[in-house]
């Protein structure tokens, strides 16, 4: 299997696989996941059936946030291998089909980027210096910070530079993260360069890490209220730091970069704003191609709150870009957990952390997930793992945790074991040749591996498998907006996308098909004809028929 070129509209309705390349697969046996890992398992995720897969920062980084503190935006870190790796890692996935989306982080830097060092060691004023957020700290002895904003990984989003000078800096992540100024001269010409140096090596896209907050207010006003400090600031208009209109002007110089190559090359964005009316800002054909949709990260398992996601999500875009779907990352309790604690928003899932959880439920429910999110017009992400039905690992002793994200404690590692790849009696299932990988695995996993579930009829891993032919089998060009409803009671979704219908059961009782259901795929087990409680099944619909009940 190969694409096809001349498609420039694939990612409109791709399956896009989420790498998180130090967890995928490890070539060297250093505990580590890295390119050789990743090159030797592309069979893996051909056969799977993705179309494209984003990877996760590969840069060099001293790794005080997973890879997301760069310091060379053109290089590839030695611990995942080297820039000849990853030229075979983009050959190779061409060749067996699966497009490549890199990770793109413009919003920071690491304090360790030639950039920052220079500008630190510049006296204050040199142009040098604005390339980052510099200001003096307030007070007398200037050990206030310059203004209230906070880091997202907690306590104030300001460091001094020195322990007496008067000089602090920004960094609305780590400290090690410092934000870059978008209004320095030069920046844009140097991502414009950073841009093209992986387009001429053949990346197909990137993804855009924290894509809403690049611009902030020159003035850097305190924010106001207690309110306006949340993540979601985007509801106010003109926040001083999140989803600001200058940041789309950005994205427009770029997609003239992406459109200058043939085949075009693709955005998509991840941009934390409030609804998909300003989400919709950064999408156009002069601006971004697409954005994630985080809307069933905190989506309650409950027909009426999810049909009120996905319509919403519909509505809210019109024709101007495709629908993506997300149900996990590297940055959320995983779905499977989420799901079987029935928590109603991602919040509070956070707070239920380590709490009992039935996991036979929400591994019930996330394989029901999967046909619904797979079934609906537009692109799907599968976050590596998700298609082993793998849960959240909350049990992590604290002294093996890495993650700097404080504000969500204990951290995001729980998301980001090792994958595990064959029952050998390692630790680690098979992730790599040592006992066990950077991050410990539970010693359960060996019977979710990949190996275990591979040929099962029963696995999550077959369910995906089919998902993704039937998928490709039946969809027809021009589906990627179309959406018909079947009403069929409170806790049913039910709904017909070109040939392919979904029904999914999140009721009690269970729900019976019409006798003569041409049933392709249930999550279910069990007569093919009933739709039984936290199921979903697959429907082919020749002819845009409705015979589902
Ligand atoms: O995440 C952006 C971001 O806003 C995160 O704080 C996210 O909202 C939070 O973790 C949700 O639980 C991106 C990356 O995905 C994340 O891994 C990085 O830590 C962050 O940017 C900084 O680069
Ligand atoms: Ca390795």
């Amino acid at each position: 299997m190969s694409y096809d070129d001349a498609d420039h509209d694939w990612w409109q309705h791709a399956v896009i696989y989420q790498i998180y390349l130090r967890s995928f697969a490890d070539g060297n046996g250093d505990g580590i996941g890295d390119l050789t890992g990743l090159r030797q398992r592309l069979p893996y995720l051909h056969e799977l059936g993705v179309d494209a897969i984003w990877i996760t920062p590969w840069y060099p980084t001293p790794g005080v946030d997973g890879g997301y503190d760069v310091s060379d935006y053109c290089g590839i870190n030695p611990e995942y291998g080297t820039l000849a790796d990853a030229d075979a890692v983009i050959a190779e996935a061409h060749r067996l089909g699966i497009r490549v989306i890199a990770d793109l982080v413009p919003n920071h830097t690491s304090d360790q980027h030639p950039w920052f060092r220079r500008a630190a060691a510049a006296e204050p004023g040199d142009a040098a210096r604005d390339r980052y957020w510099f200001r003096p700290g307030r007070g007398e002895r200037a050990d206030q910070p310059p203004n209230n904003w906070q880091s997202l990984f907690g306590g104030p989003a300001w460091t001094r530079l020195t322990p007496d000078g008067p000089d602090w800096y920004l960094h609305l992540f780590a400290a090690g993260q410092p934000d870059l100024n978008w209004t320095d001269p030069q920046l844009a010409g140097e991502f414009d360069a950073v841009l093209r140096f992986w387009f001429d090596r053949g990346i197909d896209g990137f993804r855009i890490d924290v894509a809403h907050g690049l611009s902030k207010d020159p003035q850097l006003p305190d924010l106001l209220a207690e309110d306006e400090q949340t993540l979601l600031g985007g509801a106010q208009q003109g926040h001083p730091h999140w989803d600001r209109d200058e940041t789309i002007d950005i994205y427009r110089r770029w997609r003239a970069v992406a459109d200058s190559y043939d085949p075009p090359r693709v955005f998509v964005a991840e941009a934390w704003v409030e609804g998909t009316e300003r989400l919709r800002r950064y999408l156009s054909p002069d601006a971004l191609h697409s954005a994630f949709n985080f809307g069933l990260l905190g989506c309650p398992w409950d027909a009426a709150a999810l049909r009120r996601e996905i319509v919403d999500h519909l509505a809210g875009l019109g024709r101007t870009a495709p629908a993506t779907w997300v149900l996990s990352n590297h940055d959320v309790i995983r779905h499977v957990t989420r799901y079987g604690r029935a928590q109603t928003s991602l919040d509070e899932a956070r707070q239920r952390y380590g709490e009992p959880v039935d996991l036979d439920l929400g591994r019930r429910r996330a394989r029901a997930a999967a046909l619904l999110t797979l079934a609906l017009p537009g692109s799907t992400y599968v976050y590596q793992g998700d298609e082993l039905g793998l849960a959240e690992v909350e049990d992590l002793p604290a002294a093996v945790r890495q993650d700097p994200n404080a504000s969500e404690a204990p951290g995001r590692d729980g998301c980001r074991i090792p994958i595990p790849w064959a029952p050998d009696g390692t630790p680690s299932h098979g992730f790599g040749a040592t006992d066990r990988g950077w991050l410990p695995s539970p010693p359960g996993w060996a019977g979710l591996s990949v190996a275990v579930q591979d040929g099962d009829p029963d696995s999550s891993l077959t369910l995906y498998r089919t998902a993704l032919a039937v998928r490709r089998k039946l969809r027809a060009p021009g589906d990627e907006h179309d959406l018909h409803w079947f009403e069929a009671g409170p806790a049913v979704l039910a709904f017909r996308r070109g040939a392919l219908g979904c029904v999914v059961n999140l009721g009690a009782e269970p729900v019976r098909l019409n006798a003569g259901a041409n049933v392709v795929l249930s999550s279910g087990s069990g007569d093919p004809g009933v739709v039984e409680p936290d199921t979903a099944a697959w429907v082919h619909l020749p002819a845009g028929g409705d015979e589902l009940f």
